[in-house]
């Protein structure tokens, strides 16, 4: 554990490497409070992927240090080729990606060639190649509603509790690969409905990566930025959050009248695999920014995607952001 003094000579360093090599910092809202602080404070961003990405794109710095994960540093790298692209640890990865393996996704796709494909942005470049579609939970309803009506059927992947329920909003046929989110599969409907009880004024503000059970007794479902808007706008005192508790920072930043409860999840204390958090958004720290930073080639923690693979992966992602427009 880092002092308070430690902790301010972190920040202080990283905000003047960041000037001083052209840099600026994407953060995700479910990495630590004090990452999405730094961001902030050092004129980036923090946002949901959908919204990394394009204000990765956009802006004139020359390079980007993207505090998430994995795909979301290999998503700005295809979308901005020419800026170099940093994150704090490349080992930080997430379930959906590693349950969605290239092969195994090819085989499946394979097997059903009248389908139209559409993979979530939490997967590999690779896996996005392959797709014809990508898509973040922010619209993945609006686009399946589109692709039904123009009479397509949809092969799905990776997360199958986001696939049942835009599959249960738009009667679509969506044919599911059974990836899962490790945060938000351990969500459980009964221990929420107690906390409901108990705070009988609270708002449940649910993310669709969370088992049917959870959706189903939500009063709003949505992505980050969706629920992040419901906490704000909403006229409730409390809201009992399903989804990971970076998102507090946010809520409470945009809403800091309002009482924010994490929705309880399936074990607690040693037996709980992720409580609420994900281990690799939390791998983003102020040591290890810094180290990046301080290095020329970033102590090897730089995003290169195969430009081949970039520019085959580019069609979907574009499709997506011209759709999200
Ligand atoms: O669960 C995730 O990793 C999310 C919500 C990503 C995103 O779309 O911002
Ligand atoms: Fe992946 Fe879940 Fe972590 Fe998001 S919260 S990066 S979906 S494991």
């Amino acid at each position: 554990e880092m002092t308070r003094e430690q902790r301010e000579f972190y920040r202080e360093r990283i905000k003047e490497k960041l000037q001083a090599r052209d840099a600026v910092m994407v953060a995700h809202y479910y990495t630590d409070p004090e990452i999405q602080a730094l961001a902030e404070e050092s004129g980036g961003c923090v946002a949901d992927s959908l919204e990394m990405a394009r204000f990765g794109k956009e802006h004139p710095a020359s390079t980007l240090i993207v505090a998430g994960v994995r795909f979301m540093g290999e998503t700005a790298k295809i979308l901005s080729p020419e800026k170099r692209v940093f994150m704090p640890t490349l080992e930080a990865t997430c379930s959906l990606d590693i349950g969605c393996p290239e092969d195994e996704f090819a085989a499946f796709r394979e097997q059903h060639p009248d389908r139209t494909v559409v993979v979530y942005a939490n997967t590999s470049a690779a896996v996005k190649a392959r797709a014809d579609w990508v898509v973040t939970s922010s619209i993945a309803v609006e686009l399946i509603e589109y692709l039904d009506q123009r009479g397509e059927k949809i092969l799905w992947a990776p997360d199958q509790h986001l696939g049942a329920y835009v599959r249960d909003k738009t009667g679509a046929d969506v044919l599911c690969w059974d990836g899962a989110c490790i945060v938000h599969e351990e969500f459980k409907a009964r221990g929420v409905e107690d906390l409901k009880a108990a705070h009988p004024g609270a708002a449940v503000l649910v993310h669709p990566e969370s088992p049917a059970s959870v959706v189903a007794i939500a009063d709003v479902v949505g992505s980050t930025s969706q629920l992040i808007k419901a906490a704000t706008e909403m006229p409730n005192d409390t809201f009992i959050v399903a989804t990971d508790k970076g998102i507090f920072y946010k809520m409470q930043q945009l809403a800091p009248e309002k009482t924010f409860i994490e929705a309880p999840t399936a074990g607690s204390g040693a037996t709980c695999r992720s409580c609420a958090h994900c281990p690799w958004m939390a791998m983003n720290g102020l040591e290890n920014t810094l180290a990046v930073l301080q290095d020329e080639n970033g102590c090897g923690q730089e995003i290169f995607v195969d430009p081949d693979l970039a520019r085959r992966a580019m069609v979907p992602l574009d499709r997506m952001l011209d759709f999200g427009k």
